[in-house]
């Protein structure tokens, strides 16, 4: 009964989708029942090939066992325990590794359930620390054009996505924004990191300048900015801005929902690009995405700067009924180690070269205007219809479906993250089946 509800439901009406043209998908769904390693199927049997790791979550692959059997038994042993004046050994566990896999120096950490609080908890912390150094006339935010930092109200005001923002009113005060750093004009088709626009870096040192420095709490950027179609930092960019931070004590957030664990060939971007932020925001494949769990990893120094007062009283009055849940707790714990035991958080590293030559063997085809590959991250850039923008990459999904493989768009941008397990001869199964996608598009 219930698998037959799960794969035949005849009523979608009530499920209001999130980001989803909820119309369009319950007139066509796409609809999916069961998946392993690099596939899920789909209702009607199909296997589809995993291109983007459900949503750049699930790194190590589909119903892997380890993990699968760690939710199992801590649903069994420890199902919720409060994590306001209570604690278990998952979440301290948890938070151990977390400290470990972290770049040097980053070794508190803060848990939520999703990317969106992980945000949230680090901005809020930000402007409080100075405070609790004494210094609450530092409550700025600096953000960036086309910044995705999730969807509550603190992430979509630093955020730079326009859709995600105007419908939504005034937003946080005190925040401003420095420019993206998309330059195609001058770094289409670059294999890895792009050459040029290291100096867009100095907008933060523009903006700090008109605000007076002194006001400025902190300044959140992606390392590579994923949801808006996958922009590169430009080579130089983040020393860049680390410099500038440095210079006027303003704290560096790296929000590393997509580029933590392993998606560009070290653990957190951070040590990819050589640069040590002041808080790594991380979630998705933190879990595997298989529970929800976001976390916030800070330094010492932040850390320290709420341990004074009677030890009887709160620190820091932020945290979620969900803080360290016991099953997402175990659940990470089974997906650290399973990436240990697997190798997978340097894997893109080795896979990079494949599979970025896979990808840039695209360039040709039909609509392609340009071509970004960072570790196992992908993205080919499509013209866009005239006066249709967006229809020409939602077309490529529904056809992508409909041949076996699973991709992401935005705007007229498809993204590619798959499992970082994947085979090589699944990524010429991928990008093949891409190309035939956009030799039969209009
Ligand atoms: N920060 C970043 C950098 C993200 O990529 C979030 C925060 C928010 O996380 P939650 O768990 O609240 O969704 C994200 C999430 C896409 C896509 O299409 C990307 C995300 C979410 C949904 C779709 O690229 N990233
Ligand atoms: N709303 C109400 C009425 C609550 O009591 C709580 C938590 O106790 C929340 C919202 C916040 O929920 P969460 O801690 O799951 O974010």
């Amino acid at each position: 009964m219930s698998d037959r509800r799960a794969t035949a439901p005849n009523d979608l009406r009530a499920f209001w989708m999130p980001f989803t043209a909820n119309r369009q998908f319950k007139k066509n769904p796409r609809m999916l029942v069961a998946a392993e390693n690099m596939h899920y199927t789909a209702a009607d049997g199909r296997k589809i090939l995993d291109g983007t790791a459900g949503l750049w979550c699930v790194n190590a692959g589909h119903k892997r066992p380890r993990i699968v059997e760690a939710i199992q038994r801590q649903a069994e042993t420890l199902d919720y325990a409060p994590s306001f004046q209570w604690g278990h050994p998952w979440s301290f566990e948890l938070a151990n590794r977390l400290s470990d896999l972290a770049p040097d120096g980053l070794e508190h950490v803060m848990f939520t359930n999703s990317g969106s609080e992980a945000v949230e908890t680090a901005l809020k912390t930000a402007i409080a620390y100075h405070r609790a150094k004494g210094d609450g006339a530092r409550f700025r935010l600096i953000g960036r054009e086309r910044g995705y930092h999730g969807v509550n109200f603190g992430g979509i005001s630093v955020g730079g996505i326009v859709s995600n923002r105007k419908m939504f009113g005034t937003l946080l005060t005190g925040v401003d924004h420095m420019r993206h750093t998309h330059q195609p004009e001058k770094n289409a088709f670059t294999f890895g990191e792009p050459e040029h626009g290291a100096e867009l870096a100095d907008d933060l040192l523009r903006i700090a300048t008109l605000h007076d420095p002194s006001t400025i709490a902190a300044v959140i950027v992606e390392p590579m900015a994923g949801s808006t179609g996958v922009l590169l930092p430009p080579k130089g960019y983040l020393q860049r801005l680390r410099e500038i931070c440095d210079e006027h004590g303003i704290l560096l957030i790296f929000d590393e929902v997509i580029t933590g664990f392993g998606r560009v060939g070290e653990p957190f971007g951070s040590q990819r690009f050589g640069v040590t932020p002041d808080m790594i925001v991380c979630a998705k494949g933190l879990t595997n995405g298989v529970i929800p769990m976001g976390a916030v990893i800070v330094t010492p120094e932040i850390h320290d700067a709420f341990m004074h007062g009677p030890e009887h009283l709160i620190e820091f009055f932020h945290g979620y009924t969900y803080s360290g849940n016991p099953i997402a707790a175990a659940a990470g714990l089974a997906t650290l180690e399973t990436y240990a035991e697997e190798g997978l958080l340097t894997r893109a590293r080795e896979l990079e070269q494949y599979w970025g030559e896979a990808l840039h063997a695209l360039r040709d085809h039909p609509h392609v205007i340009d071509i970004r590959n960072l570790g196992l991250i992908g993205a080919v850039e499509l013209e866009p219809i005239p006066g249709a923008p967006t229809k020409r990459a939602m077309a490529a999904m529904q056809a992508g479906f409909e041949k076996g493989i699973m991709i992401r768009t935005t705007g007229d941008i498809i993204a590619l993250s798959p499992p970082l397990i994947i085979e090589r001869h699944q990524i010429d199964e991928l990008i093949g089946t891409l190309g035939d996608v956009l030799k039969a598009l209009d």
